[in-house]
């Protein structure tokens, strides 16, 4: 290989660097908010439960709830702490192998830049208003998401949906945020609501 054309691949590698750190900086998640906006809305989060027998990924999750789901008492938020071995995993009738379709709304009392990542134990997808804000497709234990800019045009509610499963041993589920430049903490339960 000549100097030159390594000089040039160089280069390619270098531009193609900067353009995924622009985009990484100006191409934050736009979220759509809920339009209609709800009203009379419910505290907590709705929940759907399947019960497989093994289940490692988000897609065994998924399939797992198509094939037959029950609706389970409603989360009071996303503030579940990791559990201790054979305490059941949210409010699932179970402590392993558990599947769950989460739905409801979450409230952003102010536009602007938000950070937002989840605690998750074990695999969830997270989609905000429209977008994919959290996503881990394995198993760990309690461990944070990458975090993820989103810019919020206007305060209000906007759809959540969550994609969670628990295989073995412990489980956990917690989101977090925070205004861009702070660190995310926890969510108060009030910021969610449910139809
Ligand atoms: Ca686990």
């Amino acid at each position: 290989m000549s100097f030159f054309r390594v000089l040039s691949l160089t280069a390619a590698a270098a531009i193609s660097l900067s353009v995924t750190a622009t985009m990484g900086v100006s191409g934050s998640l736009t979220l759509q908010p809920a339009n209609p906006q709800p009203t009379g809305l419910k505290p907590g989060l709705s929940v759907r439960y399947a019960y497989p027998k093994e289940v490692k990924t988000l897609r065994a999750a998924a399939k797992a709830l198509e094939a037959g789901s029950e609706a389970g008492p409603p989360l009071t938020g996303l503030d579940y702490r990791d559990t201790a071995i054979g305490e059941n995993a949210l409010t699932s009738k179970r402590a392993e192998q558990v599947a769950a379709d989460i739905r409801g709304y979450v409230k952003f009392d102010a536009p602007g830049t938000y950070t937002i990542d989840f605690l998750t134990n074990d695999g969830m997808r997270a989609v905000i208003g429209g977008q994919v804000v959290g996503k881990f497709d394995g198993r760990q234990p309690c461990d944070s998401t990458f975090a993820e800019e989103v810019e919020v045009p206007v305060a209000g509610w906007y759809d959540l949906q969550i994609l969670y499963f628990q295989r073995l041993n412990t489980s956990c589920l917690h989101m977090r945020m925070a205004p861009k430049g702070s660190r995310p903490t926890w969510m108060a339960d009030s910021a969610f609501g449910r139809n």
